[in-house]
């Protein structure tokens, strides 16, 4: 064995995320084995929802479902996948009372009345994009329930704002895949090691520049932009920022968060409130973007303080580098 292959296996692999959030546990404000337990079961459904993702080409599970979601939408096999893998595991592991999720049109309530938390959930988000081999990804938020334990879930369980997320994140499912997740102490994220089947820490403590040059927002859209919105996308354009939209929330965010940029998708009269949802898919990545020192605005208003008024309420969304957020949302 040569010195070069000799000091190669000699290198740490680094924490796997088992490790890191027991090492974490103390520090968290509601340090009990339940949260740690139930962010592991997050991460062994994104584990198997990777591998039906990396097969998709394959196993002839593409395409479309033959059903409709909630919004009307079609179902994609693997949204549907998704949704089953993350249900089932968070029933399994019993610290869950009910799901909010972009699948479902109630609450699902787990029947675990017992149980602390809350998880709002897109399974998959970006689903469109599956068939073109491009990336998707998983977005959720944890809560503790309002209502009193042994009791059955209520709304207000649910319909809680932004910042009381007690933990949130979400699973990339990209060129690698990547579990990045913060319980209010930072943002930490965790790359997938298929040959060991665990993510290792890969982005500790991630902190998001605070000015970036990348803009994403679909500018087909551009002829319902409102004014300020254009003024600001041309003072983009002056600067010869980037634009670059993949169309898949989480990868879009994901790269913003490592490189500097923002993601709008704002108001059109097509969809007055913007197209994505506040409890399952904003609010997660508010939070995430908040604590590796950026921010989140729907133009108004934080994100993390709107209180949600129905489950699949919509909301503009203004995420990413600080300044840019800013300066996006000021007109
Ligand atoms: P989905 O939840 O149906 O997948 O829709 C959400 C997706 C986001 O991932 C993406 O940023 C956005 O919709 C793209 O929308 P559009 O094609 O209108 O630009
Ligand atoms: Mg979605």
């Amino acid at each position: 064995m040569g010195k070069a292959e000799k000091s190669r296996i000699a290198l740490p692999v680094g924490s796997n995320l088992d490790r890191f959030i027991m090492k974490n546990q103390e520090a968290f404000k509601y340090a009990t084995g339940e949260l740690s337990q139930l962010i592991r079961d997050l991460a062994y459904a994104g584990k198997v929802v990777n591998r039906e993702i990396n097969r998709a080409g394959l196993a002839d599970i593409t395409g479309a479902y033959g059903a409709e979601n909630v919004q009307g939408e079609d179902q994609q096999n693997l949204d549907v996948a998704a949704d089953i893998r993350f249900t089932r595991a968070l029933q399994k592991g019993g610290e869950v009372a009910a799901i909010v999720s972009e699948e479902n049109a109630d609450i699902i309530d787990l029947n675990n009345p017992r149980a602390k938390y809350i998880i709002a959930i897109d399974p998959l988000d970006g689903s469109s994009n599956i068939d073109v081999n491009v990336s998707v990804g998983t977005i959720f938020s944890i809560y503790r329930r309002v209502s009193p334990l042994g009791s059955p879930v209520q709304m207000e369980d649910v319909l809680q704002a932004g910042k009381e997320q007690i933990a949130a994140g979400y699973i990339l499912y990209g060129s690698s895949a990547m579990f990045v997740y913060t319980t209010g102490k930072g943002v930490n994220g965790f790359t997938y090691e298929p040959s060991l089947g665990e993510f290792i820490l890969s982005h500790q403590n991630m902190k998001i520049p605070k000015e970036g040059n990348i803009f994403s927002i679909n500018e087909g859209l551009s002829n319902h932009f409102d004014e300020p919105l254009e003024a600001y996308l041309n003072l983009c354009k002056d600067r010869s920022y980037s634009a670059r939209y993949i169309g898949s929330l989480v990868a879009d965010f994901h790269r913003n968060l490592l490189k500097g940029g923002i993601y709008i998708y704002p108001r059109t009269p097509k969809v007055p409130n913007g197209k994505l949802r506040l409890i399952y898919e904003c609010n997660a990545l508010a939070m995430v973007a908040e604590q590796a020192g950026g921010s989140a605005s729907d133009g108004k208003q934080r994100i993390l303080d709107i209180q949600p008024k129905s489950l699949h309420e919509r909301v503009p969304f203004y995420v990413g580098s600080k300044r840019m957020v800013e300066e996006a949302t000021m007109g």
